[in-house]
């Protein structure tokens, strides 16, 4: 048997779970607790195949939109948020329902809503058809919140008044990439206000400069997480951005294209905020069997964030 060639891995600190959901996951599984199964979650409760697989297991039905669900079984919303049109239907249908929107997705709801009482139109930030994009938007009528995508976005923009405008962005985004787009706001709309840097939380805004810290130590990176997780795909970018040559999504260990990884020496992992631990562990045992493996720890800042889960499942 020959020997495994040597590589340094570079664990990203902070990465994987972030307190939004951590709280998600809570909700569903205390709310199987209570009310027993079946409980129904409108859209993905997290965007990552494995944690739903699990919650499906315990009880939890997963449909798309409000009508798929019976009126007499509990219903959640998922961490990305919701229109408001979807808590007002499920009150009219008379159905029990609990809210996972993240804290800081209602945030931003809130956010729009006090820009709106003040009369300016918004713009927002942010990825076209998003689930958390819908329901941001959905928080006002239509036409009050114009989407912007890119920096070239902002030159088509035809707002109301361009002297009464604010803007709000996902909560997900890559923090560098928001930043361009908002200096073009500023230089095409000077009077336009908004938050003192963006709405991008502060699980993102971590991963993200973990990724930048270990991008110049590593040939490649691996990034858990699922292909419709906003922020583990902007990890990826991340890592390109900062100078990693290879840097891929995987969801799982099977996903890891081994030939790619070839005559490498440094391996950077890292997981989006929805992406469980254990599948980082697997990532790095499917290294460990290929390689000779040494594991450093990379942690560019601690996170002591939590949410308290909704009084209703509290008593
Ligand atoms: O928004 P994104 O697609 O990144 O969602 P996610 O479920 O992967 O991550 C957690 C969240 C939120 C809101
Ligand atoms: Fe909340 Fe950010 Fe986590 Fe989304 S990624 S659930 S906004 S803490």
């Amino acid at each position: 048997m020959t020997a495994k060639p040597p590589l340094s891995v570079y664990l990203a600190a902070p990465r994987g779970f972030c307190a939004g959901v951590d709280r998600a996951v809570k909700i569903v599984e205390m709310a199987i607790e209570k009310w027993g199964a079946p409980v129904f979650v409108r859209h993905e409760i997290v965007h990552n195949r494995f944690v739903v697989d699990g919650l499906r297991a315990k009880g939890a039905v997963f449909v798309e939109e409000l009508d798929e669900c019976p009126t007499d079984r509990p219903v959640i919303f998922s961490a990305h948020g919701v229109p408001k049109a979807v808590p007002a239907e499920a009150e009219r249908r008379q159905m029990i329902y609990v809210d996972a929107t993240c804290p800081l997705v209602s945030k931003v709801h809130v956010e729009a809503e006090r820009h709106h009482q003040d009369g300016l139109q918004m713009i927002m930030v942010g990825h076209r058809g998003h689930p958390e994009v819908l329901g941001t938007m959905g928080q006002l009528p239509q036409g009050e919140v114009i989407l912007v995508e890119t920096v070239e976005d902002v030159a088509h923009v035809a707002p109301r008044d361009p002297d009464r405008l604010a803007w709000i962005t996902q909560t997900t985004l890559s923090v560098d990439d928001t930043a361009d787009i908002v200096d073009a706001l500023r230089a095409r709309f000077p009077a336009i206000v908004g938050p003192a840097k963006d709405d991008i939380c502060y699980a993102t805004t971590n991963r993200q400069a973990a990724v930048k810290a270990i991008a110049p130590r590593i040939d490649a990176l691996l990034v858990v997480g699922a292909p419709n997780s906003s922020n583990s795909r902007r990890l990826v970018e991340v890592g390109r951005t900062a100078g990693c040559a290879y840097a891929q999504l995987v969801r799982e260990a099977a996903d890891i294209d081994w030939r790619a990884l070839e005559g490498i020496r440094s391996l950077g992992v890292t997981a989006g905020a929805s992406a469980p631990e254990v599948l980082v562990n697997e990532v790095i045992d499917a290294v460990r069997a290929r390689y000779d493996v040494s594991v450093e720890i990379v942690e560019t800042a601690q996170e002591r964030v939590e949410f308290k889960v909704p009084r209703v499942l509290r008593a």
